[in-house]
């Protein structure tokens, strides 16, 4: 037998230690994780006990797939139908999957058509493997963490007064595509003054102007894999409350890093940006949570907030992106991205930022 792709080896691991036959995973996300095949809705991917995994796409993907895919690749003119017998031919009795990723038909369609199957929900298993990342894996980020901070240092080129966000936003992404992106893993934020105090501002046509402080939050995607990142920018001399705000921000990005290593809860890393804010007095100013893994999708576990129940582990690449939003004047961010070790982290981002003045 041919080595196997590692991911999806880590997915076989399920099957084994949950005693399965197969896990089916028909979500885009966990069919790249486990093929490294970049599809669209329709595709599905098997990994049986006793075969080889497999990956089903619909004829206009198979040649792409068959380039792509890490493990083999069939091709089918009715899902449900290659489904249904694949299931059948392997004999599998007991198959895993991810209740929440799996549409309704598909579940009705094997309970139905397979009475005597049992299903079992994996979400968690396998959003907990997915947490810890591979050296290919951290590769990929750190590459699409490079393409992020070309387009913040566009951004920081472009800030102006006189620009809208919009324009910003363009220059920005336009120097990310050029450099290798694939597509931003979310709408790219430019959000100046009043804007800024909104966590998930949409950028807009609003003018940036003199006094503002203007918050870029955008992301690249490299083979896959995606990076986040904010820097909050000052256009022109701003308000000593502002620098206060910033100051704040800062203090509670390194005070949250400096707790950061394996075997800490994801919860304590978030205490301590909460406690540095609540010193400076913006505590309630800070709405949102202290970070999240980062991977194949752009909000992964581990939640790094006041409620998670996650351990941090070597491997696990997490944003710190502390907050402080004052509704109707202006808001401060401030997001890395860090790779946890076992002693410590790594801060995978090098953009500067001390850029309000
Ligand atoms: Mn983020």
């Amino acid at each position: 037998m041919q080595e196997m792709f590692q991911r999806a080896l880590k997915i076989m691991d399920i099957v084994l230690s949950k005693d399965l036959d197969c896990i089916l995973l028909v979500d885009v996300s966990n069919v790249f994780y486990v093929s490294d095949f970049r599809g669209y809705e329709g595709i599905f991917a098997l990994i049986p006990k006793e075969h080889d995994p497999l990956l089903f796409v619909p004829k206009l993907e198979y040649e792409r797939a068959k380039e792509e895919s890490k493990i083999h690749v069939e091709q089918y003119t009715n899902f449900s139908a290659a489904l249904i017998e694949s299931l059948r031919n392997m004999k599998c009795k007991k198959v895993g999957l991810c209740y929440k990723r799996t549409p309704h038909t598909i579940v009705n369609t094997i309970k139905t058509k397979l009475p005597n199957i049992e299903l079992t929900d994996v979400s968690e298993n396998i959003a907990n493997v997915r947490m810890v990342k591979d050296t290919d894996e951290l590769e990929r980020i750190v590459e699409a963490i490079r393409i992020a901070e070309k387009g913040l240092e566009e951004a920081l080129n472009t800030v102006i007064d006189g620009i809208s966000e919009l324009n910003v936003a363009a220059k920005a992404e336009y120097s990310m595509r050029i450099s290798g992106s694939e597509k931003t893993p979310f709408p790219t934020i430019v959000a100046s003054g009043p804007n800024a105090a909104l966590p998930h501002a949409v950028t807009s046509s609003k003018i940036v102007r003199k006094g503002e402080v203007v918050i870029v939050d955008l992301g690249a995607t490299f083979k896959g894999y995606v990076s986040d990142l904010t820097r909050t920018i000052s256009v022109g001399k701003v308000d000593g409350k502002v620098k206060d705000m910033f100051q704040a921000v800062l203090e509670a990005q390194k005070a949250a890093i400096r707790a950061i290593k394996a075997g800490i809860k994801a919860s304590d890393v978030d205490k301590e940006a909460r406690k540095t804010l609540e010193e400076y007095g913006y505590k309630e100013y800070f709405i949102h949570n202290t970070g999240h893994g980062i991977g194949i999708n752009v909000h992964e576990l581990p939640i790094v907030g006041e409620k998670s129940k996650n351990i941090l582990k070597q491997g696990m690449v997490i944003t710190v992106e502390p907050g402080v939003y004052i509704k109707g004047y202006a808001g401060i961010r401030i997001e890395d991205d860090v790779l946890v070790t076992k002693t410590g982290c790594r801060i995978l981002s090098r953009f500067k930022k001390d850029l309000v003045d």
